[in-house]
């Protein structure tokens, strides 16, 4: 008889993802790449920084959008490519959002990216500037033409992430409403849209608890389907004596109401300990924005920013990921 191997993730397979095999001795379920950082912060002329940023296979290849802090140390989003997810050849060009309404299309910053495939297009989310922070959205076909759509919310709000695909006919989204400054506080909220434009039906997700999560908490990358729900790597923030610890978890979502939550992981799943997540222009920062996914191996890799400063990967398999969250995640209080 034959035994098939139950393939936990719903989606494509990915068989060129960037992968490097869990290190002999590691007992962490998520592993660095030992090349880290795999971007510099000067790898492009104009950068005093390179973090945050999102990447999807495209053409057989890789594209991303990527957080470029400039020498004047404006936030801008630029395009970059990559054959193998690793190497990536950035421009030095920031992006130029193609806008009708000159109310909205007047780019002055932008930050943490999220880049997501639905149907034929990428959608990409920012941290976009408008009387304040809120959602920008733009879609491209290329990733040279981008074609800005309406903000999603007022201001305050970031860490606006696209499922990547409608649930019930709607877009949804995560956000974290938040306020004009470094904000203290800040839970996940879920909302939906017929057509990227209004939004609405909005739901609580999850709030901080306690210890690396207990600040506040902020959707990562684009959340990844599984026969065990929606999996959704995160951000979680403690304050120390010397300001915020940013750390990545992960919990578990129901696939129908995303807004429910299944399991969620008590101990952080990586934090900032090597040299280069501890020292930069923000220290002590892990922040995700963009995980790659090939479903036959359940192989998982992670793109995140390090102390505001670099680039880096770690890697996780979905099984070990999915088994962890559930023996990790202690009941939670919820206001
Ligand atoms: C958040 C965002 C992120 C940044 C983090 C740490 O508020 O601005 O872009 O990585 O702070 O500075």
């Amino acid at each position: 008889m034959n035994v098939q191997k139950k393939q936990t993730i719903i989606g494509e397979p990915l068989p060129n993802i960037p992968w490097q095999e869990k290190p002999a001795g590691c007992n962490n379920v998520v592993w660095r790449y030992s090349e880290n950082p795999i971007i510099q912060r000067d790898a492009i002329p104009s950068s005093n920084s390179i973090f945050n940023s999102a990447v999807v296979p495209y053409n057989g290849k890789f594209a991303g959008v990527f957080r470029c802090d400039n020498r004047a140390r404006i936030m801008q989003l630029h395009t970059g490519f990559s054959d193998d997810g690793i190497n990536w050849s950035i421009e030095n060009e920031m992006i130029t959002f193609n806008c009708d309404d000159p109310e909205i299309g007047v780019f002055s910053q932008g930050y943490d990216p999220r880049v997501v495939r639905i149907e034929d297009r990428y959608i990409v989310t920012w941290c976009n500037v408008y009387h304040g922070y809120t959602i920008g959205l733009a879609y491209t076909t290329d990733f040279k033409t981008y074609h800005q759509m309406e903000n999603a919310f007022v201001p305050f709000n970031r860490n606006g992430v696209l499922f990547p695909r409608k649930i019930n006919n709607k877009y949804i989204m995560l956000s974290r409403p938040s306020d004009t400054g470094h904000t203290p506080f800040g839970d996940i909220f879920y909302s939906e849209s017929p057509d990227l434009i209004h939004w609405g039906r909005h739901r609580h997700v999850m709030s901080p608890t306690n210890g690396w999560q207990s600040t506040k908490i902020g959707a990562g990358p684009v959340p990844i389907e599984t026969t065990e729900g929606w999996l959704l790597i995160y951000h979680g923030v403690i304050t120390s004596c010397n300001g915020f610890v940013y750390s990545m978890g992960a919990a578990l979502l129901d696939i129908d109401k995303p807004w429910k939550v299944l399991f969620r992981t008590t101990p952080y799943l990586l934090s900032p300990q090597m040299q280069y997540e501890c020292v930069g222009d923000v220290p002590n920062v892990v922040f995700p924005c963009a995980s790659l996914v090939d479903a036959p191996s359940g192989r998982i890799t992670t793109y995140y920013g390090a102390a505001d400063t670099v680039l880096g990967l770690a890697f996780t398999q979905v099984d070990e990921l999915i088994d962890f969250i559930k023996k990790n995640s202690d009941p939670w209080l919820e206001s």
